[in-house]
């Protein structure tokens, strides 16, 4: 195998031959590896719910790939040129500079992560009666827009609700729904649009898609704000897919993205491979004053938003890295890698495989459990059992309860998420979670539900506690 990139080769595509890590470790942590019956005491303990397990009883960490991915030796010395200064920061300007840079938007505003950045968009833009369409809800963007008195609208294509449908952009926004919710009664202060779709499966909104959004926002007077958290990831996508894309860089396509939506949120913990950190951006001179008015209410001063001055220059450089195919490559193609083995194993997933996580079907896995007896939930607790691996519910405990009705809200997705740090894990580690998933997936008939026995008001999937229900 020739070591060049396959793009570089006539008739090559970017995803066609072996891939392997565009780097070599140099730093290396120790995990833990748990007897069944420490683990079984662990979940007790956590109420069988992941979010609540010391990571020091987990020994593969899928929960999340958010502030969890490694820095690079770039990234390690930028720490050192921290310039902690309150006001005016060097690496502030470093960073303002490079998101101008590789997203083009005019103005930035830093904040400690993306719900940092949510709070102050919706705070800005919403008021009370508005509604907000989007491409699939998340659970924090909805929630702030709620808290400022919106309403969100679920406007993606229902390809993306079928977890089996192999449509190429499953999180492209349904245009005839976007039209029917822009021409309503209701005031839209902005379409809400993620690239890539998080709860739907890590699916990418195509580019003929988001310009089409942009001319429908600006035929009803509404923005467009973008979730740029995995606006990378869904670059690789179009460039993978997109007819007309292949010859194109990321950062060109990153642009692009960009340059249909008036202003993003962002959570630098993903794409930007820092561990905190996050940001806001808008174009529009007036928004960018108040954004940073309401920063210094909620985050700190604008000019560093509740991170340290090392923190922006470590997300400076990380942004940089983000973008370059060989990283961004291998990236997809290691998650993908592991969706492949799971499908091989007979494992239920949603397909295509998305960007950051494998999502596992556990309506298919347990089809005998009732969503209101939390068969994702369960189905993470059983892999934790199973081999310490550690997942995500996303399914009825994460979509939580109409905040009109109190009903609890029956997504038709109820999944586990799989989710892969960047630069973390090895073949080897992916292909012994893919074994653990196999045995449980196989003794799925024997499993019952979980009954949930404490559930607070917010977010509630990060804190519930759960009992196990009579097999
Ligand atoms: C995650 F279980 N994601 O995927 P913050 N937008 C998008 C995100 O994916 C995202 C945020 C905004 C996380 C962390 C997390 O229900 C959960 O920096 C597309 O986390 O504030 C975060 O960015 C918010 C896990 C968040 C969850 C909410 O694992």
């Amino acid at each position: 195998m020739a070591f060049d990139r396959p793009t570089e080769r006539d008739g090559g595509t970017v995803t066609d031959t072996g891939w392997f890590e565009p780097y070599k470790i140099k730093t290396v942590e120790r995990i833990p590896i748990t007897t069944r019956q420490q683990r079984a005491t662990a979940l007790d303990a956590a109420g069988w719910n992941t979010f609540l397990l010391r990571s020091e009883d987990v020994t593969i960490d899928l929960l999340t790939d958010s502030g969890t991915s490694a820095m690079s030796d770039r990234q390690w010395a930028a720490l050192m040129v921290g310039d902690e200064a309150y006001a005016g920061s060097r690496n502030f300007y470093r960073l303002e500079e490079t998101v101008r840079r590789y997203y083009g938007y005019r103005h930035m505003v830093p904040t400690h992560q993306g719900r940092g950045a949510e709070h102050i968009v919706s705070e800005l833009l919403i008021a009370e009666g508005d509604v907000v369409p989007g491409n699939m809800y998340f659970t924090t963007t909805r929630l702030h827009q709620e808290l400022a008195g919106g309403t969100f609208v679920d406007v993606i294509g229902d390809d993306a609700h079928d977890p089996a449908n192999r449509d190429p952009f499953k999180g492209n926004v349904d245009l005839d729904k976007l039209e029917k919710v822009l021409a309503g009664e209701a005031r839209v202060p902005y379409v809400s649009v993620a690239a890539t779709v998080n709860m739907a499966g890590g699916q990418p909104i195509s580019l003929e898609n988001l310009h089409a959004v942009r001319e429908l926002a600006d035929r009803h007077g509404a923005k467009v704000i973008l979730d740029a958290t995995r606006a990378v990831e869904n670059a690789f996508f179009i460039k993978e897919r997109e007819p007309g894309q292949q010859d194109r860089s990321i950062e060109e396509i990153l642009l692009e993205t960009c340059s249909y939506s008036d202003g993003c949120t962002m959570s630098g913990k993903k794409d930007s491979l820092v561990n905190i950190g996050g940001w806001l951006c808008v174009n529009d001179d007036d928004l960018a004053a108040q954004a940073k008015n309401l920063c210094v209410v909620y985050e700190g001063l604008h000019t560093y938003g509740g991170l340290a001055g090392r923190d922006m220059e470590a997300m400076a450089v990380g942004i940089e890295e983000s973008v370059d195919l060989d990283h961004i490559r291998a990236r997809i193609l290691q998650v993908r890698e592991l969706g492949e083995q799971l499908q091989a194993a007979g494992v239920p997933i949603v397909e295509p495989i998305g960007g950051h996580a494998v999502f596992l079907d556990a309506k298919r896995i347990y089809p005998h459990i009732p969503q209101d007896a939390f068969p994702a939930q369960r189905l993470a607790a059983e892999i934790f059992l199973d081999s310490g691996t550690r997942t995500m519910e996303r399914g009825n405990v994460s979509a939580g309860r109409d905040p009109a009705t109190g009903a609890n809200r029956h997504p038709a997705l109820e999944l586990v998420r799989l989710t892969i740090p960047r630069r973390v894990y090895t073949s080897r580690h992916l292909a012994a979670v893919a074994r653990s998933v196999g045995d449980v997936a196989a003794r799925a008939a024997d499993t019952p539900g979980l009954e949930m026995v404490y559930e607070p008001e917010y977010l509630r999937f990060f804190q519930a506690r759960f009992r196990p229900l009579a097999g």
